[in-house]
């Protein structure tokens, strides 16, 4: 099969409150929204990168220029038999996989939305509902901190991440450790920290965490296995694990004891699932992680969260935690024991609401085969 047509938008939607993490602060969504046309099905993808570099190496606007120089053209050459043939129809292109996950997730919607099948039974779910927590953000202080922690409990959200950075790492967390003793706690340090900080963070041991993500440099896994070693918080890596490659140098080198899935950062599905058997393989819980997705993206990522080893509770929240209104007619909603429900429509499941789309797209391109 061709795809006949290709549309991409920029968009702005903005969040319900800013978010902060060690390196960066941002205020909404910047995310490339793609829509894929061929045989009068329409599939919808997303890039969920972030306005400025400081997460990985792409922004907004370099997903737009790779996408429209090189990603597009080449996806309209290929003659697609599934999803999976995205992936080598991109293979010449280095890198940039923010920009390949959003056009091979829209070729995965329309692909479930032309054989009747849902994205969660296309890639191998085995689940109906998945755990999911909250990613919080650095706050100005620690009582602010409590009470926004305090609130999600109360929504019903049973596990809590919080950002850390030099200056906001043990004293917070000790004070949510504190306050809520059984809590599934854990926290997200994006790569600020410094392989000669491995005994400050070993002070984190304390407070029973679930996981420490992503402490040292964005492309690291050799420091990552050193500093493994000193500290009893098992270790997660994100940023680090860009491809299935490196999954496997980082469960070798013993350098991670959890995986964080994120497709996005992997390039797409068939990448990120490879990782996700691989480690099942070696006996390495995965969870999945989420970019502040829009309601496109969050369907698809709760389709892939359903496949058996997630073992630890995703950051996928409801839309409502991020958007007061999403793109989508079906936001997720909490389900009382802290899960959302993986959809079963064809495709991601996600209704786009296009009136809604069109109000926040800030530029629009196409191309046709
Ligand atoms: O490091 O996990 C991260 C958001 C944007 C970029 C990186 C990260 C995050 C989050 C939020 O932690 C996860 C979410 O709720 O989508
Ligand atoms: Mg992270």
């Amino acid at each position: 099969m061709k795809i006949e047509r290709v549309e991409l938008r920029k968009i702005r939607l903005p969040y319900v409150t800013p978010f902060e993490t060690s390196g960066w602060r941002e205020d909404g969504s910047y995310a490339v929204i793609v829509r894929v046309d061929a045989a009068g099905i329409t599939g919808w993808g997303e890039s969920p990168v972030g306005s400025s570099p400081f997460y990985n190496e792409e922004n907004t606007n370099t997903v737009w220029t790779i996408q429209q120089d090189f990603l597009v053209p080449m996806l309209l050459q290929a003659d697609l038999q599934g999803p999976e043939d995205v992936p080598p129809a991109f293979a010449r292109v280095r890198g940039n996989r923010m920009a390949k996950a959003g056009l091979e997730f829209a070729v995965w919607d329309l692909f479930g939305k032309l054989q009747g099948r849902s994205l969660k039974e296309m890639l191998g779910g085995t689940r109906d509902r998945v755990p999911v927590g909250v990613s919080v953000g650095i706050q100005k202080d620690i009582d602010t901190l409590i009470r926004v922690v305090g609130n999600y409990l109360e929504e019903g959200y049973r596990r809590i991440k919080l950002k850390i950075r030099p200056g906001w790492d043990i004293e917070p967390t000790r004070a949510v450790r504190n306050t809520w003793p059984d809590l599934m706690l854990q926290v997200d340090a994006n790569s600020i920290y410094h392989l000669s900080d491995a005994e400050h963070l070993a002070r984190l041991d304390e407070f029973n965490l679930l996981l420490i993500e992503q402490p040292l440099e964005h492309d690291d896994i050799f420091d990552h296995a050193k500093l493994k070693p000193h500290l009893k918080t098992p270790l997660c890596l994100d940023e680090s694990i860009v491809s299935p490659a490196h999954a496997r140098w980082a469960i070798e080198m013993q350098a991670c004891d959890i995986i964080n899935i994120k497709p996005s950062r992997i390039g797409g599905f068939v990448d990120a699932k490879r990782i996700h058997d691989m480690a099942q393989e070696a006996g390495m819980p995965v969870w999945h992680g989420g970019m502040l997705e829009t309601g496109i993206g969050r369907a698809a990522n709760v389709a892939l969260a359903s496949l058996p080893n997630f073992s630890l509770p995703g950051d996928i929240s409801a839309n409502a935690r991020y958007f007061a209104r999403d793109i989508v007619h079906n936001p997720f909603t909490l389900n009382e024991d802290s899960t959302l429900t993986v959809p079963t429509a064809p495709g991601c499941g996600a209704e786009v609401d296009e009136a809604y789309l069109d109000e926040v797209t800030v530029e629009r391109w196409e191309m046709r085969a």
